[in-house]
Formats: structure tokens, C-alpha cells, sequence
């Protein structure tokens, strides 16, 4: 074996037992670097004679082709492995199951009012929803509330810092009735020309605000009100109309229902709403689920109707008491706390 052999048979083995890219540009500056051993080599040349030069010069040539080939097949070698390493790290087992996305449910109080909703609608109520920042007239004004009334004061209701048409702070309004004005308006310019004009038969459910905060009160609650006006609705149509609707939210035939006599300044006369289980957990307790009266006649005239020719009743009821009695929870603070322990639970 000459010299130029052995040469190329060690760079073979250097390159070999380098097991990584740097290690192997390493062992490539020793033999093919500035100061390595093929430069010496070729350097060397110089000394030679012309024949002599060029027959050596071919090999070591030669000699140096084999080890750029040598170096070569290594990288690719190494570049292989390490592709491979990656490939390996990186694999994805296509046989585990996916990641679900966790199903979402509606909220206890927005299931309480769709619930509210489908039945009063089942018994041909339509469903009126509009603006919670409303006019003094509209949350006041129009309800026969008097001026001096304590609703109307900063400790029960909420004020917005803009300035209504007739000079009066608009608020956040109080209660859903607002918005049976507004329908109730509209019916009456709509059916102008009838005689006698359909009924208005309509609830409100909705957001409202008044500045109250403990277990059973919450600054923003909801309400849903309803009216039904005619030539003919009475205090009795209000009776049987909410007592179907109590017998089948809580869906059972064994409960009480009382009307004991109160005071709303929108209605004259008024009654608040109770009812008793004849069984479960409350059984035998008479709770307060609602108010209700026959609508007053300044509020039918505030409608644009005549009150010696129009009558008819009109209630409301708090959907987050009602959900608190249906699923038993007895803070209502948990319903606005967000928490999916709790919330999740009424999936
Ligand atoms: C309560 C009291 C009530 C009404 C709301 C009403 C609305 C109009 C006209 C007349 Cl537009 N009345 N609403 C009537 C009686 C009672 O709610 O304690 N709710 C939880």
C-alpha cells in the first residue's frame, strides 16, 4: 500500500468515527483544510521535477477525489440519521382519539326564559324584546308611577349620565314593562283603523337593573312581564292564564295558587302571586313567584287606548327566582359568578 492509500484509507476511518457534522468538518480540516494533510501534499509538488510533478500530481489528485467522495458519502449519512432522529421524535400516532370540544349548554336562567317564552307563546302571546337603557316617561311616567315615587330614586334605580328629550336622565330601566308600553303603542297606531282593534296579548322577558345586591338580589336580574289587553280580559282570564302557566313551568297539577291582594302603581287592582307545593321540599310553604293586577286605566290611556273601552291584566315575575325554585339553588349570586362547576351542571 503506497502512501497516497494509506492517506485516503485514513481519512475514510476519521470520517467514519465522526458521529456528528462538526465532529466530520473537523476531521475534513485535517486532510482537506488550509493547513491539512492533501494541501501539504500538493504544496509539495512544487519541489518536483515536470515529469515527476505531473505523474504525482494525478495521483494525489486522485487520492484527494476519494476522500471529497468519502467526506460526501458520510454527510449524506449523517444528515440521514439525523432526519431520521427527527422523524421518530416526531411521529403522531394517528390511532388516538381525537380531542373533543367540550359541548356548551345554555344558561339555567336563559333555559328558565326560553321555557317561560315557549309556554306563553303556546297560548298565543307574542315575544317582545327592546332597548335597557329607556326614558323616564317610558319606565315611569307612562306606569303611573307619581314623581316622588321611591323607584324613581338613585338608591333603586340606575341612572345613565345622558339626558333624555324632555330633559330627564335616561336609565337602566328597572323592570320589563317599558317594553309593553312600547308594543303596546304600536299595536294601537298599527290597528288605528280597526274597530274593535285585536287584542294586545304579549310578554317581555329581559335584562334589568336596579341597585340591590345580597343572596336574593342581584344589581343586573331579569324579568318577564305580561299583558293582555281587549274590550273583555278580566281578573279572572289573569287567574286561569297564570295558573296554566305555573302548572306547567314546574309541571305538575299539585300546587296551590293564591292572589293576595297588594299594591302596583300600573295596576288597580293588584295582587302578588303565591304558590304552594303539595309535596317535595317546599311543601306546604306559600311562596311569592309574581305580581299582577288589572292594568290601571292611565296606563291604557299612556298606550294610546281608550280606558273606558279597553281593559286588561298584566304581570311580571323574576325568571331567576323561578329557576332557583325549579333546580332548588338558594344563592342567586351563583348564577352570575361564571363558575362551570356550578353552571355546568344544568347541561
Ligand atoms: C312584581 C310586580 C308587576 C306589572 C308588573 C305591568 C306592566 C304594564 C302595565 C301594568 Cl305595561 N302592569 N306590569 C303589573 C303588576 C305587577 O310586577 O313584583 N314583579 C316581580
Amino acid at each position: 500500500m503506497n502512501d497516497l492509500d494509506s492517506l485516503v484509507l485514513s481519512a475514510q476511518d476519521a470520517f467514519a468515527t465522526a458521529a456528528q457534522a462538526a465532529e466530520l468538518e473537523n476531521a475534513k480540516a485535517r486532510f482537506l483544510g488550509k493547513g491539512g494533510r492533501v494541501t501539504e501534499l500538493l504544496k509539495g509538488l512544487a519541489a518536483l521535477s515536470p515529469e515527476l510533478k505531473k505523474q504525482r500530481g494525478a495521483e494525489v489528485n486522485q487520492a484527494k477525489q476519494r476522500i471529497e467522495a468519502a467526506l460526501q458519502a458520510r454527510r449524506d449519512e449523517l444528515a440521514k440519521a439525523e432526519l431520521d432522529v427527527q422523524l421518530k421524535a416526531e411521529a403522531l400516532d394517528v390511532t388516538l382519539p381525537g380531542r373533543r370540544r367540550g359541548t356548551g349548554g345554555l344558561h339555567p336562567v336563559s333555559r328558565t326564559m326560553e321555557r317561560i317564552e315557549a309556554i306563553f307563546a303556546s297560548m298565543g302571546f307574542d315575544v317582545a324584546e327592546g332597548p335597557e337603557i329607556e326614558t323616564d316617561w317610558m319606565s315611569f311616567t307612562a306606569l303611573n308611577n307619581p314623581e316622588n315615587h321611591p323607584a324613581r330614586s338613585m338608591q333603586d334605580t340606575f341612572y345613565v349620565d345622558i339626558k333624555d328629550a324632555d330633559g330627564r336622565w335616561l336609565n337602566l330601566r328597572p323592570h320589563t314593562s317599558p317594553m309593553q308600553v312600547r308594543y303596546a303603542q304600536a299595536h294601537a297606531r298599527k290597528h288605528a283603523g280597526r274597530d274593535p282593534m285585536p287584542e294586545i296579548r304579549v310578554i317581555a322577558p329581559g335584562r334589568t337593573y336596579r341597585v340591590d345586591s345580597d343572596a336574593t338580589h342581584s344589581p343586573m336580574f331579569h324579568q318577564c312581564e305580561g299583558l293582555w289587553v281587549g274590550e273583555n280580559i278580566s281578573f279572572k282570564d289573569l287567574k286561569v292564564v297564570f295558573s296554566d302557566f305555573l302548572r306547567q313551568f314546574f309541571e305538575t297539577d299539585q300546587l296551590d295558587v293564591r292572589f293576595r291582594p297588594s299594591f302596583f302603581p300600573f295596576t288597580e287592582p293588584s295582587a302578588e302571586v303565591d304558590i304552594a307545593f303539595a309535596s317535595g321540599p317546599l311543601k306546604g310553604r306559600w311562596l311569592e313567584v309574581a305580581g299582577s293586577g288589572q292594568v290601571h286605566p292611565n296606563v291604557i290611556r299612556n298606550y294610546g287606548l281608550d280606558p273606558e273601552r279597553y281593559i286588561g291584566f298584566a304581570f311580571g315575575m323574576g325568571p331567576d327566582r323561578l329557576a332557583m325554585l325549579r333546580y332548588g339553588v338558594n344563592d342567586l349570586r351563583q348564577f352570575y359568578e361564571g363558575d362551570l362547576r356550578f353552571l355546568s351542571q344544568f347541561k
